[in-house]
């Protein structure tokens, strides 16, 4: 190279290593956030225990081997580079370095190998004597949860147990999902045609919930598949049990009255179930309780009146590729305002 192109490139080089510096301060800020709801190092699930000791030693040791094998490239990068009088060196076979960088990967995929394949053993035991058995079935857009010893059925938002062992059987009623909690557990692939089974063990109660997401693309509104996860103290969780295995309420005021009487004379009844009345459909969430959910449309939008009289007029509008069209009378006609308010106001009162 002649002394012009040395300038150039070197001109070339210092411009671009403010740009450089930034970049490495955006990464490092960014990892500065670790309690983040999708951080799958916020260990609070005996999965993510299990999973967490393998993890870390590839990430440690992957860490290691990217700051060595930059390094060294940098280093020879500088070292033997070609430069005015000089001409860049090549070096061809050395038996000594071949054999210390095979050993090296054969040394580190051993040490590797040693906690997966304890994480393996520890995932294969037997389901808990006194687990908690459910089935999470995924649907576009939305996720199921039956409580298969209590015939508990609900939606988009699971309640467990701290401290006890939760066994689900994951499935698929259409396209391939993935159940996925980031704080306690998962990913596992929920497959139509085939169960699969994830098990884990809160470890402890808390106030807020943990939040859960397909993992798998799904279609549309994969982005908007979400559920929560609330766990319980023991007393608290059977408190729950209870509420959640009753009927659904009676209408509290004249105004959920008439919510009643138009849901449970539209096509309503066909996709949804409210346990002790004539709505027995399957196709849609259960709404035995939809009142006591904190949030709806598969935990996008917070649950209010408001919300769920704007999911009712058309929840495509807020949920793009909804299955669920927009709720209309017996003869097809669309519902007023009021009549919106009032299925809305029934709803709300379903606790
Ligand atoms: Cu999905």
């Amino acid at each position: 190279m002649d002394d012009t192109r040395w300038a150039r490139a070197r001109a070339q080089t210092q411009r671009f290593l403010p740009v450089m510096a930034l970049a490495v301060v955006a990464v490092l800020a960014a990892a500065c956030e670790t309690n983040l709801p999708q951080s799958t190092t916020v260990i609070e699930g005996s999965h993510n225990a299990t999973l967490w000791v393998p993890y870390r030693m590839v990430f440690i040791l992957a860490a290691i081997v990217f700051v060595a094998v930059m390094a060294l490239t940098v280093i020879f990068s500088i070292t033997y580079r070609e430069r005015p009088g000089r001409t860049a060196r090549q070096f061809h076979g050395n038996t000594r370095l071949e054999i210390v960088w095979t050993l090296i990967p054969i040394i580190i995929v051993t040490l590797i190998s040693v906690p997966t394949v304890n994480a393996i053993v520890a995932e294969a035991q037997p389901i808990a004597a006194n687990a908690l058995r459910v089935d999470a079935i995924g649907h576009q857009w939305w996720f199921e949860f039956v409580y298969l010893d209590e015939k508990v059925t609900t939606a988009n938002e699971l309640h467990i147990p701290e401290g006890r062992e939760v066994a689900f059987n994951l499935k698929s009623v259409d396209v391939i999902h993935s159940f996925w909690v980031p704080q306690l557990a998962g990913k596992t692939d929920m497959v139509p045609g085939h169960v699969n089974d994830i098990k884990f063990t809160a470890l402890r109660a808390r106030p807020e919930p943990y939040l859960g997401q397909c993992a798998e693309f799904c279609g549309t509104s994969h982005a908007n598949m979400r559920f929560r996860v609330f766990v319980h103290t023991e007393a608290d969780f059977a408190a729950w049990l209870k509420s959640a295995a009753a009927n659904g309420a009676n209408p509290a005021s004249a105004l959920e009255k008439q919510g009643q009487e138009i849901f449970m004379r539209s096509a309503c009844i066909g996709c949804h179930t409210v346990q002790g009345s004539a709505a027995a459909g399957k196709v849609g969430p259960d709404l035995t309780h939809v009142g006591s959910r904190t949030t709806i449309g598969s935990g996008i939008l917070v649950n209010t009146p408001e919300t769920l009289e704007k999911w009712i007029a058309n929840s495509a509008d807020v949920k793009p590729g909804s299955k669920m069209p927009p709720m209309a009378k017996s003869d097809g006609g669309a519902l007023s305002k009021e009549e919106i308010t009032a299925v809305a106001a029934y709803l709300s009162g379903l606790k």
